[in-house]
């Protein structure tokens, strides 16, 4: 038995269209492949990470109606009944640095989400131009974790919620930084991975400002659960695995999701995650010479009944090749009794 899942996603063939136009319970269409700068329905999120496979799919998020957009201050928003899905694009050209975009988009995220009936992050993907580009703590990717720890004013040692998320680099010509959420009314059940060193404890190396995300979020609703998976790589402990190996990388991945989804599991008594047709995965692929090697080990290693794309982005440690992100279904382990 199939239960109703409160955020429906999917990828969809062809163009964003037909779904900005028709039904009531849509909530986002991405699209990939174009400038965050291109959409204007607030429920249109053009990325741009080019998709690697084919044919040329969009992703839809569904939500119980009716859905509500508009716009607030740079942030465009559509809220359904119990979920919000907000995005904001910030143009990098002209004056100011990666880490006053950053601090920007985080303090109009935050204060959009104040006065939101769906306050809290569930899961935030962060999309950054020329992410490795600079060295040691010029990094942009460094320089983005430094903004959006100047805007984020809380202490991962107090142990608030955090949301799950993915930071991946986009081209380095790309004019726009972008920030996409889901949000909902209670804060989700963060789930730390047992075989990683959480994010918001990596040592100095790594960055003047740790990231601040939790390895993945529950969304618990209408008796139903789901989990947000962060942007997960071949990371164990702290250390980057199998450098310049991009088939193991992968499949170092898949450990740490399947490490993640155990411990969800453990930690709720109940559901179940799983890789299944209720759920969709994003593989993230640095080089795009990988794409046949990468896809030919997820199709041995993760079960073929879950969607899955392609992207091309740059992944935030340069000796990463590869990471996956996704949102599953949790089976309940009562419905067979
Ligand atoms: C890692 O495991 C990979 O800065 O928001 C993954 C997910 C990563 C989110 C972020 C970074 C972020 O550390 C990097």
């Amino acid at each position: 038995m199939s239960q109703q899942l409160s955020l429906r996603v999917a990828y969809q063939e062809g163009g964003a269209d037909r779904w900005l136009e028709a039904p009531e319970d849509v909530l986002a269409v991405f699209e990939f492949g174009r400038s965050p700068l291109d959409a204007t329905d607030p429920r249109h999120v053009t990325v741009a990470l080019p998709q690697l496979d084919e044919p040329r799919r969009v992703e839809v998020w569904r939500c119980d109606g009716p859905i509500k957009s508009g716009t607030w201050d740079r942030l465009r928003f559509a809220q359904g009944e119990r979920l919000t899905m907000g995005h904001i694009a910030l143009d990098l050209r002209g004056p100011g640095s990666i880490r006053e975009a950053s601090r920007d988009a985080y303090d109009i995220l935050q204060s959009y989400l104040r006065q939101s009936p769906h306050q809290w992050p569930l899961k935030i993907w962060n999309y950054i131009p020329g992410i490795n580009q600079g060295s040691g703590d010029e990094e942009q990717y460094r320089q983005f974790c430094l903004g959006r720890a100047d805007a984020v004013l809380i202490d991962p040692g107090d142990l608030p919620p955090l949301p799950a998320a993915t930071a991946i680099g986009t081209a380095p010509d790309e004019p726009a930084l972008q920030v996409y959420f889901l949000a909902g009314a209670l804060p989700g059940l963060d789930v730390e991975n047992p075989r990683q060193v959480s994010a918001w404890r990596y040592p100095r190396r790594y960055g003047p400002r740790s990231p601040l995300f939790s390895r993945g979020t529950i969304l618990t609703l209408n008796g139903s659960r789901q989990f947000l998976i962060s942007g997960t790589a071949s990371v164990v402990g702290h250390q980057t695995h199998h450098e310049n190996q991009v088939a193991n990388q992968l499949r170092e991945s898949l450990r740490n999701v399947h490490s993640l989804l155990d411990e969800g599991h453990r930690l709720m008594g109940d559901a179940r995650a799983q890789l299944d047709g209720d759920g969709i995965l994003k593989v993230y692929i640095r080089d795009p010479a990988d794409y046949e090697l990468t896809r030919r080990t997820l199709e041995a290693e993760a079960p073929a009944a879950i969607p899955r794309i392609y992207l091309q982005g740059d992944i935030c440690r340069e000796n990463l090749l590869t990471e996956i992100d996704g949102i599953v279904g949790c089976a309940p382990v009562t419905e067979h009794l």
